[in-house]
């Protein structure tokens, strides 16, 4: 998509116009934006992290802080990093800039407005569905690496010392991510160049986002950034020392970030999710706006190269602990699922649990990529599966074709559509067919006669050319669907 798809008005400008109330596009519904909850003392706040000397060439990673890591990575996805060897000094000018670039005249920013085609430049929202609920914030979103992709003509050329700074800072906090890298490897238990070798060797991606979160007059009613987790590796993230606002998901309850001065705020994403086969955890996370303040972070995403299939370490994996994640897609697969549709929470990531490879279940194998695969739908996958029929119309007008194409899932296919059906008799979604009778316990075939016309021809395609192309078996295919 080459343009958003609505006019673009900036957070900022409606921040400035001293309106008392915030435009319908940005409230959202009350069950996303319910307050923070007190929780037990000792849960309170996400570990804190000290790497004293980790700058020093002879550094040696000592159990004691790989124990840390692995704990706070497996029971929160999220850390403070103190003592990290990034400078205090190019840490708070690099921060400084980006606030004097955020209050320059509208014009100077509108130069770098950017587009949904790489996102680069100034950007006021993430997703590119029509109508969505907006958050209240503006970005500055730009590459760092591979380096090819870094491009001094895009960033900001005001204030003048914005390119150099943000190079600096981009550097250092680059060369700590390498240290992260290997850190969180041996904290996994795997070879320290690990990670690095998984995420593409020397082409790994990095990217900046700096955000800004204007003052809000009705903070209570929208988000600064709706929940999500991190598509990426990992993100490295300066937050503002004086005024808080990120929270992070603790079981049913969000607690407030308080970052500690000169700490860097370290997050699991989704990627490490998986390749940690779920014992790292990528977690939601979520900003609150307030009427007194503004906010500005620096978000740091450390990123698989684009191309590299990522999936779980085959040394983390046991008949007790089978891949949560078996089908190997790429990043940069992953990246537009984020593109089409925004922030989710943690809706993509959960999606990719869906399939293991078991062979017993002979009813529901399908084939498909190296060897057979029963399809497993967990609980998230079906809730999204259920909303991508909703959003079709329901069960009269959803196809599988459809709810792929809404679904996004990666690496969801027809069949695993196909086995939902088997499995669920959507009883949930078909009416009751022209008998009366239920569906529960029927056939797929008998399912179909309860689409509407135009959607069983849909189906009896999508179906028929995809196992086809699985399992080549047009003929029965051809007897079994066509008549229906
Ligand atoms: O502003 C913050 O504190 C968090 C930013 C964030 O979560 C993001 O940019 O993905």
């Amino acid at each position: 998509m080459q343009e958003w798809p609505e006019p673009i008005v900036r957070v900022q400008s409606l921040s400035e116009s001293g309106t008392g109330n915030i435009p319908e596009r940005f409230i959202k519904p009350p069950s996303e934006r319910e307050a923070a909850q007190l929780v037990p003392e000792m849960t309170k706040s996400i570990p804190v992290i000290d790497v004293g000397g980790l700058a020093n060439e002879k550094y040696t990673y000592s159990e004691e802080t790989m124990r840390a890591i692995s704990n706070a990575c497996e029971e929160w996805g999220f850390f403070q990093l103190v003592n990290h060897g990034v400078s205090k000094d190019v840490m708070e000018k690099a921060r400084e800039v980006w606030r004097e670039f955020f209050h320059l005249p509208m014009e100077e920013k509108e130069v770098y407005s950017n587009s949904p085609t790489n996102y680069e430049g100034y950007g006021s929202r993430v997703g590119v569905e029509k109508d969505a609920t907006l958050d209240w914030s503006d970005y500055f979103f730009l590459h760092l690496l591979p380096e090819n992709q870094r491009n001094y003509n895009e960033w900001p050329n005001l204030p003048t010392s914005l390119r150099k700074m943000t190079e600096k800072y981009g550097n250092e906090v680059v060369k700590l991510c390498m240290f992260l890298m290997e850190m969180l490897s041996m904290s996994l238990g795997l070879d320290k160049g690990y990670i690095r070798e998984a995420f593409g060797g020397d082409d790994n991606g990095a990217c900046l986002r700096v955000c800004f979160y204007p003052k809000c007059p009705q903070p209570d009613l929208t988000l600064g950034l709706s929940a999500h987790s991190d598509p990426g590796g990992f993100t490295v993230l300066l937050a503002d020392e004086n005024v808080p606002g990120l929270e992070v998901r603790k079981g049913d309850s969000w607690v407030t970030v308080q970052p500690l001065p000169g700490a860097f705020i370290v997050n699991i994403a989704d990627q490490i999710q998986v390749l940690s086969n779920g014992t790292f955890k990528s977690v939601e996370h979520r900003v609150q706006v307030n009427s007194r303040k503004e906010r500005l972070s620096m978000a740091l995403f450390f990123n698989p190269k684009g191309d590299v299939p990522i999936g779980p370490a085959e040394q983390l994996l046991s008949p007790e602990k089978p891949a949560l994640y078996p089908h190997n897609i790429t990043f940069n697969q992953y990246r537009q699922f984020i593109r089409q549709k925004g922030l989710h929470g943690k809706y993509q990531v959960e999606s990719l649990k869906a399939i293991v490879t078991d062979m017993e279940d002979d009813d529901a194998v399908m084939g498909g990529g190296s060897g057979k695969k029963r399809m497993r739908w967990t609980p998230e996958l079906r809730e999204c599966f259920e909303r991508a029929v909703d959003q079709l119309g329901g069960p009269d007008r959803a196809t599988p074709k459809g709810i792929l194409k809404t679904m996004s899932v990666p690496g969801l296919t027809i069949a695993h559509v196909k086995s939902y059906l088997q499995k669920y008799r959507m009883s949930k979604f078909i009416p009751e067919s022209s008998d009366g009778g239920k569906l529960e316990g029927r056939k797929f075939s008998e399912i179909l006669p309860n689409f509407s016309s135009t959607s069983r021809v849909q189906i009896t395609e999508a179906l028929q050319s995809h196992m086809e192309g699985q399992l080549g078996l047009e003929d029965q295919l051809e007897a079994s669907f066509l008549d229906i």
